[in-house]
Parts: structure tokens; C-alpha cells; sequence
């Protein structure tokens, strides 16, 4: 069904592999609006549980991609696609009440760094690497990129990497704060899923819960992100999960949460 990427799901678990590995998975159109599509069916799928997001052979993605940038019809202006595409997509990401590991197997660059950094989680291989490549072709950040990396990694280093275009390490990215883990390209696949099927197995709801509430305090008061959380708590104390995390401490045995 899909054609530039490949979706499944096992186990609770939808991966989503950007497959233009010839092309270091640069995103033409159509793949953007099926990791749009992929992300939607996740979403909305009450089996996954947890969405992993990666890319096929030596590169995360390239951002996008620059032939397609090239033959694009003069009637859609940048900002026009950026809305239909990136901009929707990144959304998605942040707001999607599953969490969203991203699996950084190798260069992250331009529009490719920006949804690398949506992740609520972002692993990196030793291969990994980051690049703002915007500025190397004259543009400026897009796709969340001034939004993410500042707050990830502080104004002072965001805009260092803004503006010259460096390629960041994954040894880097781990000090600065950009990733949770760098892990051996060897052992990257089984550590990204033994991280998806944790996710997999813990109360959903909350942890989707805990997502809103986090990224709304990201930009609200003290006072209004004390009021979100006893709102939000009303809603997680009513699930089964949390009855079940009750019971289970009570009865000294470990919790079995279902997502409900
Ligand atoms: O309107 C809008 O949509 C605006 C939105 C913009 C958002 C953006 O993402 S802007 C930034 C776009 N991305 C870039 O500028 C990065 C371009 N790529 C690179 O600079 C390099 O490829 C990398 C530093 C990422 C990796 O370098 P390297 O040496 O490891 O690989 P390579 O040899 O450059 O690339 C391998 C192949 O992928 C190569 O094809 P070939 O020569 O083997 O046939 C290369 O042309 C192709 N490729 C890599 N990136 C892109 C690409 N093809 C099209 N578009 C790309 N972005």
C-alpha cells in the first residue's frame, strides 16, 4: 500500500522505515504524506501502543529531497508545503497521545533532524549524526527546528548549529542533551526494540496523558500547568491501568497494564 515506506505492526508495536535508502531516505512528497498516513493509522490503531519511526540502510533521512525541491510546481510556494507536510507531520508527532521513539540509525540532516527531534524519545546508533543542512542551501531551519532544538539543547548551541550547518557527533548529541542514548550500531535494533516493547507494556493512557500534559507545560504558566495536571490526573485515575497499578502494589505482584 505504501511505496516509499514500510509499515507494520507487531506486538503493540507500528515501525514505520523510511525506504529510499539509495537516496539516504530524502523526503519527496509522497513520503511525507505517508509517514502522515502511517502515523494517522497508528494513532488511531487501538493495538499499537507505541510508534517506532526509523530509517532503511546508512541514513535517518537527508531532509528534504533536493531534485524533488527542484521540479516542484511554481504554484506551491515553500511555506504552502511546509504547512501540507512537515509541518502537519511534526504536529502529529508532538500530539499524538502514544509515544514516539525515534530510531536515529544514522544522518539526521535538515527537515530529517527536525522530525528526528519530534521523537519523545530519540536513540541514537553511533552512525547517527545531525545536521542543520538549511543554511548550507540558503534557507533557514524549518519543520519544528526552531522550536525543538533550543529547548533540547539550549539557545546558545541551537543557534551555533543554525547557523554554520557543523554536523553534530552522536557522542555530541548524547553530552548536549538531544538524545537519550547512543547505542552500538550492533546492538542498535534490539535495544530500540527492547525500549518499544517497555513503552509497549506500560499504562498507555497515562503515558499519553503525561505527553499532553509535558508538552503543554512547555509553553504555560505554573499556574496553569498545576491546573492541566489535576485535570489530567482525573482522567488517568479513572483507567483500569491505574486501578491495576493500585492493586498490584497492594498485592506485591507486578502490574499487568493493557492500555485501558
Ligand atoms: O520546500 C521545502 O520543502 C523546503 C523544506 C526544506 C527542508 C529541508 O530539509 S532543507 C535541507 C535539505 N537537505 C539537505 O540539504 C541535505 C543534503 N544532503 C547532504 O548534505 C548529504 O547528503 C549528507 C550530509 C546528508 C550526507 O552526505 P554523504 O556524503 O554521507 O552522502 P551523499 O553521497 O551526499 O548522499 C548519498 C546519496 O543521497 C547521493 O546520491 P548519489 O550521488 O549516490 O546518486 C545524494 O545525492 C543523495 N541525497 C542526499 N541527500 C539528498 C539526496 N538527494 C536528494 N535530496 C537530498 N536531500
Amino acid at each position: 500500500m505504501f511505496e516509499t515506506i514500510h509499515y507494520q505492526v507487531t506486538s503493540a508495536i507500528a515501525t514505520i522505515v523510511l525506504n529510499r535508502p539509495e537516496k539516504l531516505n530524502a523526503l519527496n512528497e509522497r513520503m511525507t504524506h505517508e509517514m502522515l498516513e502511517a502515523f494517522n493509522q497508528a494513532a488511531q490503531d487501538e493495538r499499537v501502543r507505541v510508534i517506532v519511526l526509523t530509517g532503511a540502510g546508512r541514513g535517518f533521512s537527508a531532509g528534504q529531497d533536493l531534485e524533488d525541491l527542484q521540479h516542484r510546481s511554481d504554484d506551491v510556494s515553500i511555506g504552502d508545503h511546509l504547512r501540507r507536510g512537515y509541518n502537519a507531520l511534526v504536529l502529529l508527532m508532538r500530539t499524538i497521545e502514544k509515544p514516539v521513539i525515534t530510531a536515529i540509525n544514522g544522518v539526521a540532516a535538515g527537515a530529517g533532524m527536525s522530525i528526528a527531534l519530534a521523537g519523545d524519545f530519540r536513540l541514537a546508533s553511533d552512525r547517527a549524526s545531525f545536521i542543520q543542512a538549511f543554511i548550507r542551501i540558503g534557507l533557514i531551519p524549518d519543520s519544528g527546528s526552531t522550536w525543538l532544538l533550543p529547548r533540547l539543547i539550549g539557545p546558545t548551541r541551537a543557534l551555533e548549529l543554525m547557523t554554520t550547518g557543523d554536523r553534530l557527533s552522536a557522542a555530541d548529541a548524547l553530552a548536549w542533551g538531544l538524545v537519550n542514548r547512543v547505542i552500538p550500531a550492533e546492538e542498535f535494533e534490539a535495544t530500540v526494540a527492547a525500549w518499544a516493547r517497555r513503552l509497549a507494556e506500560a499504562p498507555t493512557r497515562a503515558l499519553g496523558l503525561t505527553k499532553r500534559a509535558f508538552n503543554q507545560a512547555l509553553t504555560s504558566t505554573l499556574a496553569e500547568a498545576l491546573e492541566v495536571e489535576a485535570v489530567l490526573q482525573d482522567v488517568a485515575g479513572a483507567t483500569a491501568d491505574s486501578r491495576e497499578g493500585v492493586q498490584a502494589f497492594l498485592e506485591k505482584r507486578a502490574p499487568v497494564f493493557t492500555g485501558r
